[in-house]
């Protein structure tokens, strides 16, 4: 079959809402896409359990280090269903995790940020779980077959981390002008962030022509962003917080919650590896893989032994 009459039947099974399985015929550039956005996923995981695991011994209560501790763990989970998924189209694990180490792979902004109080565990879990599920509810409805149905269980698992994150916020919101201090304090410095992490600006996206035509997006980074604040805004007066926008005002004609002006330079910088954390992820990283390197070698030996192959730290 000719290359244009292959994609063109391609296309008709994406527009019928079939799912497309790691063996179907595919073209190139979604192969090359979607290992692009599930890998640079999947390291969003396992670096987005820096920031929460700072936090897992100074928990204020057993019952919040339980907690913590068990929401950090399913993001190791997510990392593991996500570098599963990306095998599927032909890609190793060793390399996409070789290309984060060496500094060549993105991860989401968001967690390029520190975590200076506890207030800020609970603006994760609200915030960048929250943006998360809206995200990948999407996600989800998508064409690649293996990566929606990893999207479907990650998001059952977010939807707790995101409640949990909530009752801590409004636990300190409730609490001593301090503690509602330390709550304001944590949203006035994620909510600028969370509000970036969903992608740019429609019309500064260059994969969205492709990620869209293919339906491995099938929702707009504007129209994600949007949703996010018009659930975020009123969660926020409900536990008697403010939104850090002095413009930020209700549209009665939409509907929609409209916002001053995103910081997109501050976005681009962090991207490009020059947040507040952005080395410290990587070599922190780069750490666990070197001081894990005993386990691999254990596990190598083991394998070498049942005649297996050579297993990696994440497996
Ligand atoms: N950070 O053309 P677009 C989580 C890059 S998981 C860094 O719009 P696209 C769970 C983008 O890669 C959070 N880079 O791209 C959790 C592209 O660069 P490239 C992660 C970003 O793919 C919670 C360029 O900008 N979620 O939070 C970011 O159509 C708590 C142009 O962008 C996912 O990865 C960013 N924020 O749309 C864990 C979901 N945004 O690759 C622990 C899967 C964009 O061409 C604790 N990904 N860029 O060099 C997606 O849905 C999409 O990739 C978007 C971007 C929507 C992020």
């Amino acid at each position: 079959m000719e290359e244009q009459e292959k994609l063109a039947r391609f296309q008709e099974r994406i527009d019928s809402g079939q799912k497309i399985e790691p063996k179907d015929w595919m073209p190139e550039r979604y192969r090359k896409q979607l290992t692009r956005m599930i890998s640079q996923h999947a390291h969003s995981e396992i670096v987005g359990m820096l920031p929460e695991g700072n936090w897992i011994t100074r928990a204020p209560s057993l019952r919040r280090k339980v907690a913590l501790l068990a929401k950090v763990q399913d993001e190791a989970g997510h990392g593991l269903y996500l570098y599963s998924a990306v095998e599927t189209l032909g890609v190793t694990r060793e390399d996409v995790i070789n290309e984060y180490l060496e500094g060549r792979a993105k991860y989401s902004s968001i967690f390029n940020y520190p975590t200076l109080t506890w207030a800020d565990i609970g603006a994760i879990g609200w915030l960048v779980d929250g943006a998360a599920i809206i995200n990948q509810t999407m996600l989800a409805r998508g064409s690649y077959g293996p990566y929606s149905r990893a999207m479907v269980r990650i998001c059952k698992e977010e939807s707790f981390h995101n409640r949990q994150g909530y009752e801590i916020i409004y636990t300190l919101a409730q609490g001593t002008p301090e503690q509602k201090q330390m709550a304001q304090d944590a949203l006035n410095r994620w909510w600028q962030p969370a509000i970036q992490m969903v992608g740019p600006p429609d019309d500064n996206s260059p994969n969205s022509a492709e990620t869209m035509r293919w339906q491995i997006k099938v929702e707009s980074n504007d129209v994600i962003r949007q949703r996010f604040i018009d659930r975020t805004v009123p969660q926020a007066h409900a536990a008697g917080l403010t939104i850090p926008d002095d413009q930020l005002k209700f549209n009665e004609e939409t509907g929609h919650w409209e916002t001053g002006p995103i910081d997109w330079d501050e976005f681009w910088r962090v991207v490009k590896g020059n947040g507040p954390c952005n080395r410290q992820r990587i070599q922190d990283r780069i750490n666990a893989e070197r001081e894990g390197q005993w386990v691999l070698d254990a596990a190598a030996a083991y394998a070498k032994k049942q005649g297996k192959k050579q297993l990696t730290l994440t497996e």
